[in-house]
């Protein structure tokens, strides 16, 4: 059913970092108690849904998507009690939770990993993935986390390789098994027992595995998947049989959402996952828009000519036409595996900074699909741009970076692109004010605040109606006094415009345009001026017109009601 209406489809989805938010008890990591005494901030923003980030249990080598107990708080965020608040909380003011899940791996400290690893008899020993070295070499898996590059990883006592896809402390799970199903639907509906309101699946995509191991040639690669490892993992054979069987078992019967990340999967095969005939999952978070601007086939390396907007603007439209037949969109700028969003989509100089961000959101808050905003973006935060592989805490920037030192590659290079791409820019604490630590901690952050905290903070721009805060917050109110910019169509206007962003949203009783402008210079945008009427989107005070034109300020951006339009 097209556009049928479902809570998530109207809500913005605010995703909070727990370990970079507020830190409560001043051992330098943000924690539950820390999300809790910010929760008037967080209800201000206006966002329906919080999604935080893993914090299960954990050793911490990928900061909480290793996860050691499924079922318990680490203690370095808190407890169940402070959980239990944050829902309960949240709900009171009328937000729901969203936690963060990771059932492709565990963490190598897990019990059932710590049992399997002992003895191939041991009953754990089925949960994971194994190639018993009586075979010889296994066949090359790609380990994007492992210093080496490689995805299976010797274990003595059992005399065998066990499969990892990320980092060798964290084995992939044998979802073959169905005892394995079985204790992670367990765990789930543990979960949503406790009053949460859906999941963000972590790599969820690659939890099917094709077990007569084939050899996977560099050719096979290159033509079959596009060199990317990752296209390959989301080919499981399996893997649809298992959302439905996830679905069928740990969400009817609920209002809960499940929103897959869809690491691997191209945009043909989305709605497979998302249409509403499937049963599987409710939204995923694609990957191709974050992918526009990287060269092909090298690891996160951007081009140094920057992005092309047109590409911008084919992917996401491209993803709307898919959608729009079956299933719905999300939208997001950045996350925690990314940049700061206004670092890499806008312009983080001074000068067009806080300009370029306004536009960003304007973006996200006009398309159609499910926004979400992650925490720090909406004071416009900047990456940090560590000069030095020291500063970085993220184990797939240090990891990567002993890959290609010891391949003897350009270290140097991958540090420079690491300044824009890397994880960890995003991961720096939220900056609460212009005192100590940000305001995030009195103790010693568990990763350096980013120097512009000065200026850069919540506390200057709460009061300020020119600020990015406030500007978020007016786009959200927006979106929801205006139901054609949560399920009115989308059309791109001018596809070969590299410099300006033109689209339109409309339905049968309203029409917006939209024009963004992605440059730090004035654009003209040829069209009847009196396209736009009320202007209700305008990051600055006013808009020339002039004959058959609209004249764009640097990194301007405007929305308004199109008057009696013809669409
Ligand atoms: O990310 C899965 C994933 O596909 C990553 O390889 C992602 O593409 C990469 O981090 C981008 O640089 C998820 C989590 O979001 C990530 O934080 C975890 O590290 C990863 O799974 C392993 O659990």
């Amino acid at each position: 059913m097209k556009n049928s209406s479902k809570w998530w489809k109207e809500a913005v989805i605010y995703q909070i970092y727990p370990r970079s938010f507020k830190d409560s008890d001043g051992n330098g990591i943000g924690d539950l108690k820390g999300i809790l005494s910010q929760l008037d901030y967080i209800a201000s923003l206006g966002v329906d849904v919080v999604w935080i980030n893993p914090v299960y249990v954990s050793p911490g080598e990928d900061n909480g998507y290793d996860i050691s107990d499924f079922r318990a708080i680490d203690p370095a965020f808190g407890t169940m009690e402070d959980l239990q608040r944050l829902i309960d909380e949240l709900h009171a003011k009328n937000i729901r939770l969203i936690m963060d899940m990771v059932v492709n791996h565990t963490s190598d400290q897990h019990e059932w990993f710590r049992r399997a690893r002992l003895s191939r008899d041991d009953p754990h020993y089925t949960l994971y993935h194994w190639w018993p070295a009586e075979k010889g070499k296994p066949p090359y898996r790609c380990g994007f986390f492992d210093p080496e590059g490689k995805g299976w990883q010797y274990n003595e006592a059992t005399n065998a390789y066990y499969l990892h896809y990320f980092s060798p402390h964290q084995p992939d799970l044998n979802w073959e098994n169905p005892q394995l199903r079985r204790r992670v639907y367990d765990m789930l509906r543990f979960w949503l027992d406790k009053g949460i309101d859906g999941f963000r699946m972590d790599a969820i995509t690659f939890i099917s595995k094709d077990t007569t191991w084939p050899e996977v040639t560099a050719d096979m690669l290159k033509e079959k998947y596009a060199d990317d490892w990752g296209h390959y993992y989301a080919a499981g054979p399996h893997l649809h049989d298992y959302l439905k069987e996830l679905r069928n078992e740990v969400l009817r019967g609920t209002d809960a959402v499940i929103i897959g990340e869809s690491s691997g999967v191209q945009a043909e095969a989305a709605p497979d996952f998302v249409g509403e005939d499937r049963g599987e999952l409710d939204m995923i978070y694609q990957f191709e828009g974050i992918m526009v601007g990287y060269l092909p086939g090298a690891f996160k390396k951007v081009d140094p000519a920057g992005y092309k907007l047109t590409e911008f603007k084919e992917v996401y439209s491209r993803w709307d036409r898919i959608m729009e037949a079956r299933g719905w969109n999300t939208l997001y700028l950045s996350n925690h595996d990314q940049p700061r969003m206004v670092s890499r989509w806008g312009d983080d100089s001074d000068a067009w900074r806080a300009m370029s961000a306004k536009l960003l959101f304007t973006f996200l808050l006009t398309m159609r699909g499910t926004p979400s905003l992650y925490n720090g973006d909406e004071l416009g935060m900047t990456n940090i741009r560590f000069g030095s592989i020291e500063d970085y805490r993220d184990i797939e920037t240090r990891h990567v970076y002993e890959q290609i030192r010891q391949q003897g590659g350009d270290t140097d290079a991958f540090l420079h692109d690491q300044q824009l791409t890397g994880r960890d820019n995003s991961r720096t604490p939220f900056q609460w004010s212009a005192g100590l630590h940000a305001g995030f901690t009195e103790g010693e952050p568990w990763i350096k605040v980013n120097d512009n905290y000065r200026v850069i903070n919540k506390e200057a721009q709460e009061n300020d109606p020119g600020s990015v805060l406030s500007f978020v917050r007016g786009l959200i109110r927006l979106r929801k006094e205006r139901p054609v910019l949560i399920y009115g169509e989308y059309r791109l206007l001018n596809p070969d415009d590299p410099h300006v962003y033109a689209y339109s949203r409309y339905d049968s009783a309203a029409a917006v345009l939209v024009l963004l402008n992605f440059t730090g210079e004035d654009r003209e945008f040829r069209c009847d001026p009196g396209m736009t009427g009320d202007l209700f989107i305008n990051n600055y005070p006013d808009l020339r017109r002039k004959d058959n034109s609209i004249w764009l300020y640097p990194w301007q951006a405007i929305g308004g009601a199109m008057p009696g339009s013809s669409k």
